[in-house]
């Protein structure tokens, strides 16, 4: 079994785990990437998500949208400035309603300062997962990840009101709307 869990690790010196895919052929014992009940649904191994760009200037999460099997880890690595990976949960802050599967981890990262800094988190609940960084919310650096299949759920519920920066839910309907895709 998985443990579900949320923490800070660093991974350098490991340099091989930060570039998605590439481990694939290093490890053993290694599930089929394609698969699942979606006939050829193409699914991330354990992906790192870049925060920022190289310039301090690029707010957002690279590559925001990644789909996963139950089970794996999502890798956040800092590239420049200070981010935040934090799930859309009233218990991640006072404001945002859920926007992940009921019952899920709301993970929430520390903010991360220095270049090379991660965070990963290991998702055990199938479904659809909207989340930000504290610092930029506003300016819709959000990201999302489908776990398995898009299931019904808060996550792709209408966007709430408390919701409010136009281009934060701009943003987040085009990834909902991806989201729906991944069935
Ligand atoms: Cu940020």
């Amino acid at each position: 079994m998985v443990k579900q869990s949320s923490r800070r690790v660093f991974l350098k010196g490991l340099g091989f785990l930060s570039v998605s895919g590439l481990a694939l052929p290093l490890v053993g014992c290694q599930h089929n990437k394609v698969g699942g009940g979606g006939g050829g649904a193409i699914f991330d191994k354990n992906p790192t998500i870049l925060m920022g760009g190289e310039s301090s200037a690029v707010v957002e999460f690279i590559k925001d949208r990644v789909r996963i099997e139950a089970g794996d880890t999502v890798i956040w690595e800092l590239q420049s400035s200070g981010h935040t990976a934090t799930a859309y949960h009233p218990d991640t802050n006072n404001v945002f309603p859920s926007r992940i599967p009921d019952g899920a981890v709301p993970f929430d990262s520390p903010l991360l300062f220095t270049k090379g800094d991660t965070y990963e988190h290991t998702f055990v609940t199938e479904g659809v997962y909207n989340y930000y960084c504290r610092p930029h919310e506003g300016q819709g650096m959000v990201g999302i990840i489908v776990v398995g299949k898009a299931l019904d759920g808060p996550g792709l519920e209408p966007i709430q009101p408390e919701i409010s920066s136009v281009v934060t839910r701009r943003k987040l309907e085009e990834l909902i709307e991806w989201a729906k895709q991944q069935t």
